[in-house]
């Protein structure tokens, strides 16, 4: 791997997000994730190269780290941003189509709920894992999860709950999209959603965490 890609995986693994940032402190001073990326594409390394060798191992490593809990979410946040200010230089390529992404992936908290941080790690995993995501927030009733999958057919989709209470809305929802698009893949997830309570629902898949979520989708193309 050329040092370029090397340095960058090393900033979004520590959170390195630009030059000026003073986190992780033994980066201190140094070039993050925002100009490495921008240096990577002026050596003519391409999109796609830099988001497979660099970014998307390293988002890996850091979900590996949190599944397993040697991390916590303001480790993970960090290197989410890191690989947010690197994915804005590649976004142009991607939105031109010139680089494919691995599908799309449409994902919001149930109606009734107001929680998105663990929704939101979610989603920023999958995306530096190489999907394009269509995130739709919170409180997301069938009638927008549906109106979402007509304009992007063949998008895997990932509901989030918090609350027992939303638990129900999460089964509904499962519902309204399986009657509408037998063949839509669902992965449900947060805090009181268990295996047991996936398949009693109808869903495809659940994950407890992101990694797990970012695996799924990936042994689906
Ligand atoms: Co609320 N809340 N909250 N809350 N809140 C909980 C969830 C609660 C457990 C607290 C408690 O009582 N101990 C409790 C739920 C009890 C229950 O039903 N079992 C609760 C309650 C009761 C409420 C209110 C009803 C309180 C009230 O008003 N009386 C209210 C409901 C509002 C609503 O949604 N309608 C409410 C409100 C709020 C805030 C708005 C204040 C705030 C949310 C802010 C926000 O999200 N922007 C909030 C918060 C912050 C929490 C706690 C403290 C933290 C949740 C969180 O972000 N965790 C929470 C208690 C706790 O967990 N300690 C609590 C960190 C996050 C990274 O984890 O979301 O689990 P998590 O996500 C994980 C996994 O679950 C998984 O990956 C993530 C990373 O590992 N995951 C997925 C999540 N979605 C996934 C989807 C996937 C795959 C994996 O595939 C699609």
């Amino acid at each position: 791997m050329s040092e370029i890609l090397h340095l960058l995986a090393q900033c979004v693994e520590k959170g390195k997000t630009d030059k000026a940032s003073p986190y992780p402190p033994d980066l201190k001073g140094q070039d993050g994730a925002d100009e490495l990326a921008k240096l990577a594409l002026e050596n003519g390394i391409s999109p796609a190269e830099i988001l497979d060798n660099a970014l998307i191992p390293a988002m890996a490593i850091v979900g590996n780290r949190f599944s397993r809990k040697e991390i916590y979410v303001p480790q993970m946040l960090m290197a989410a941003k890191a690989m947010n200010s690197a994915m804005k230089h590649l976004k142009p390529y991607f939105l031109s189509g010139e680089t494919k992404r691995k599908g799309k992936f449409i994902i919001g908290t149930v109606s009734g709920d107001l929680h998105d941080i663990g929704k939101n790690l979610v989603a920023m995993m999958i995306e530096g894992g190489g999907w394009e995501v269509i995130d739709l927030g919170v409180d997301v009733g069938p009638e927008k999860f549906l109106k979402a999958i007509e304009h992007n057919p063949d998008a895997v989709i990932g509901l989030s709950a918090l609350l027992t209470t939303t638990m129900e809305n999460m089964r509904k929802t499962v519902i309204a999209i399986r009657e509408k698009n037998a063949g839509s893949k669902i992965l449900v997830g947060g805090a009181p959603v268990t295996m047991d309570y996936c398949e009693k629902i109808g869903a495809d898949f659940y994950s407890p965490d992101p990694q797990g979520a970012v695996n799924y989708l990936n042994h689906l193309v």
